[in-house]
This record gives structure tokens, sequence and C-alpha cells, in this order.
């Protein structure tokens, strides 16, 4: 298997310093048969024939076959100028690094591995966790692939500043690279959760969940415990994300909660899915009504942002201010405020209480990603950071991205992969920027 090798010489991200020629040293070790030909110059003793591989043959046949062309002798004179040396064929030294950015087993951003579930002792600041789930949608499917689709779309993440973090160059986050500034990120991989019973799912969820904040931190500067960004699933796992994490952390009167979705999700159970049975009661319309009825969710300092899907029932309005304690930016709100405004009214509502930010893919416009009930009149991809970006200093304890529905052979399956990873850089910056060791 040489191929590998070949690969190499035409990315730009060699690591392999054996490959460079050091100034007026002449390292090229030419193969006794080498024809002279342009191949033989540019690739060298790599693809010469080799009398050993061709028992038998004369001088004069393998001549024939490795060609013997020699119209391009002058245009190959540069690359006799830049001679390399390959490592020796057993070398692979070169291959203990990172490598290209779409090698390797895929985690979110190259971020290193963990076994969260049972090693209980290791120390985590930031743990990437998955929730395959989509039992609970109402429409579109497909979410159970999200944290999958949440990786791929992640792989050229990991690493350098990025000329767009951050709203201006006096922000901290301006300077920020979240992966490399000491705080310990890891993969946990994903929840193990059944398709087959919610149920179980979410129990299964929960207690996945409960035993990753169980972990010491390690070089936290605000955090006893580890703090976690879920990949999900439809937004009924954001219930058990809360109920952990407000365990976790929580304050007496419950979280900050900002939601960015299209629906308010504080649907009473009485207005959708529970009038078929108490199973179907709670569904990704629903949660932040039972999250709130449970007290995760601090009312008067909670926020729905990009809101535009129609109410079902005409005390819904009511409902999800009154009862639920939540006030609500719609997606036209944001060419009214800006999004700069936006962002400094979502940190007037949290406030300095702890909050838990919970991203719903569909609040990107219809046209850009595929999530669980989709809306036209969406927020662009550019707003959306700036608004992130712009929530900058917020006590960030928790957060996830959902309907992330990036199931086989669907449309934008590719932007929505794309999307959902850089949320969840965003988030990732938001939640290192404060806490840097
Ligand atoms: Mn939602």
């Amino acid at each position: 298997m040489r191929h590998p090798v070949i690969l190499f010489l035409f990315c730009n991200q060699i690591h392999a310093l054996n490959f460079r020629q050091e100034p007026g040293q002449d390292v090229f070790q030419e193969h006794p048969e080498a024809s002279g030909t342009l191949m033989d110059d540019i690739f060298g003793s790599l693809i010469t024939i080799d009398n050993q591989f061709f028992p038998g043959q004369t001088s004069e046949q393998m001549q024939q076959y490795s060609g013997s062309d020699t119209t391009h002798a002058s245009a190959s004179s540069v690359f006799k100028l830049n001679k390399l040396r390959f490592p020796e064929d057993d070398d692979l030294s070169d291959f203990t690094g990172l490598g290209p950015l779409y090698s390797g087993i895929v985690t979110f951003a190259h971020l290193p591995e963990s076994n969260c579930f049972f090693d209980q002792e290791e120390a985590i600041d930031i743990a990437i966790s998955g929730a395959p789930f989509d039992l609970g949608v109402s429409y579109n499917s497909g979410a159970r692939f999200g944290p999958n689709g949440a990786r791929q779309g992640s792989r050229r993440l990991g690493s350098g500043n990025n000329p767009i973090r951050g709203n201006n160059k006096s922000s901290k986050l301006r300077r920020l690279d979240p992966y490399h500034a000491g705080l310990k990120i890891v993969d946990c991989g994903d929840v193990p959760m059944t398709p087959f019973d919610s149920r179980i799912a979410l129990n299964q969820l929960y207690r996945g969940q409960r035993a990753i904040h169980k972990h010491p931190s390690l070089n936290s500067t605000r955090y006893n415990q580890t703090r976690i960004v879920t990949l999900g699933g439809d937004h009924t796992i954001t219930l058990m994300n809360l109920k952990s994490a407000f365990e976790t952390f929580g304050e007496i009167d419950g979280l900050a909660v900002i939601h960015f979705d299209a629906h308010i999700d504080t649907w009473d159970p009485k207005v959708l899915g529970g009038g078929i049975s108490d199973y179907a009661s709670l569904n990704h319309g629903t949660f932040l009504h039972y999250a709130t009825e449970a007290g995760y969710v601090s009312k008067n300092h909670s926020v729905h942002v990009g809101i535009r899907a129609p109410f079902i029932s005409s005390d819904d309005e009511r409902h999800d201010a009154e009862d639920c304690g939540f006030q609500t930016f719609t997606s036209k709100d944001i060419d009214i405020y800006g999004t700069r405004g936006i962002a400094k009214m979502i940190k007037k509502i949290v406030g300095d209480k702890k909050v838990y930010l919970t991203f719903d893919l569909d609040t990107f416009d219809v046209g850009l990603v595929n999530s669980g009930t989709l809306e036209a009149g969406g927020l662009s991809t550019r707003e959306v950071l700036t608004i992130l970006d712009g929530l900058e200093g917020i006590d960030l304890v928790g957060s996830d991205i959902v309907e992330v529905s990036t199931a086989p052979n669907t449309i934008n399956s590719a932007s929505t992969e794309l999307l959902a990873a850089q949320v969840v850089d965003s988030l990732l910056g938001l939640m290192v920027v404060n806490d840097i060791p």
C-alpha cells in the first residue's frame, strides 16, 4: 500500500520533515534502472520498475515498460532541482501526528475520544455527547443521524483562530482558539438510546448525561464538574440535558434558558400530542412545558429567539409567556433590532444567572438546513453567528444543538452537518471565553 505516500505529496499539510530538501543537498536516491523520463524525475524510486518484481524480464523489456519518452525532458528539469527523499518503506513515523482533515476516525473537531460513561475518575472540562434520537418528532424524522452528521460537518474545525469569531476587535473571543485555550475538551461519543421506546431512550440519555456531569473538571476556573455540549437528536432530548444540568449546576429557581427555535416548544400537551396518550404527551413541541413545570427553567430569565411558526391554539401565546415565563424575539425582530441589538437584549434577560442554551437547527432558514419542522422566514448563517458571539460573557453551563436531521440521501444534509458543527464551534467559544485557565 503505497498510495498514502502519494496522497501526502499533494496535501498542503505535510508534516513529514524528511520530505524536505535541504538547500544544496542532493539526497535523491536514483534507482539503478531509472529511465530519466518525466515520471521518473517526479516520483523517482516510488514507481521505478524494480528488477525483483519482474523476474525473467530483460532490461530492454523493463525499459519499454517504464517508458522512454524524452519529449518532456527539458520540462522535467525543474523536478531535478526539487528532488525528494522518501522515508524507508517500513517507516510510518509521519503517520503519528494529525493527518489530512478527512482522515482518521471521526470525533467532533478531531477532539480526543474518551470513555466518559465508565472511567468516572477522568477529569474533563467540557464533553461533547451525542443523543441519537428522533422518536419525539411531529413532522420530519432523521435526527437520530444528527450526532454523526455534526461530527462529519466538524472535520475542518479544531484548531486556529477564526477571523470572524467575536464581533469586534476588542472582544476576547476575537483572539480565542477554544480548542487550545487550556481546557480539556473531549468527545464522549453517543449515549446508547433505543430507537423503539422513547421512555427508555430518554431515561438512557438522562443516565448518560448524569454520568458525564459527575466527572471532575481539570483546569476550569469556575466549575467543579464537567460541562456538556450535546449533539441531537430531536428537541425532546433537551428535557434530559436540562434535568441533568440543573441538578449539577442549577440555582433554586432554575437555569436561564436561551432557546433558539422557529417554534415555542412550550406547547401544553393538551394541545400537542397529549390527546392521544400520556406517552405521546412528551415530544419535541412540549418539552419546554415540562421543563418549566419541573422547575429547570428560570421564569422571566428565559427567552426564545427566531420564533415564526404559527400557534396552534389561541391560548398558546399566554401560556408561553405567563405560565412558562419566556420572552420572545421573532425572526422579524432581527430586522428591527439588529443582530447585536438582539444579543444585548438576550444578555439583559439572562443577567448573571447560570445559562443553558439550546439551538434548534430550524432557526436557520428553510433553504439552508433539514430539520424536524422546517419554517420559512428564518435566520441567515451570518445572523446566527453574530448573535451567538454577541452573547460573550454569559455564564453558560450547558448547551445543545438539536433537530440535526441528516438521514441518508436527504436534501441539505451537507449544509445541515456543517451548520450544526459551526454552531457548536460558537457554543464552545462562549463556554471557554469566560473560563480561560
Ligand atoms: Mn425545537
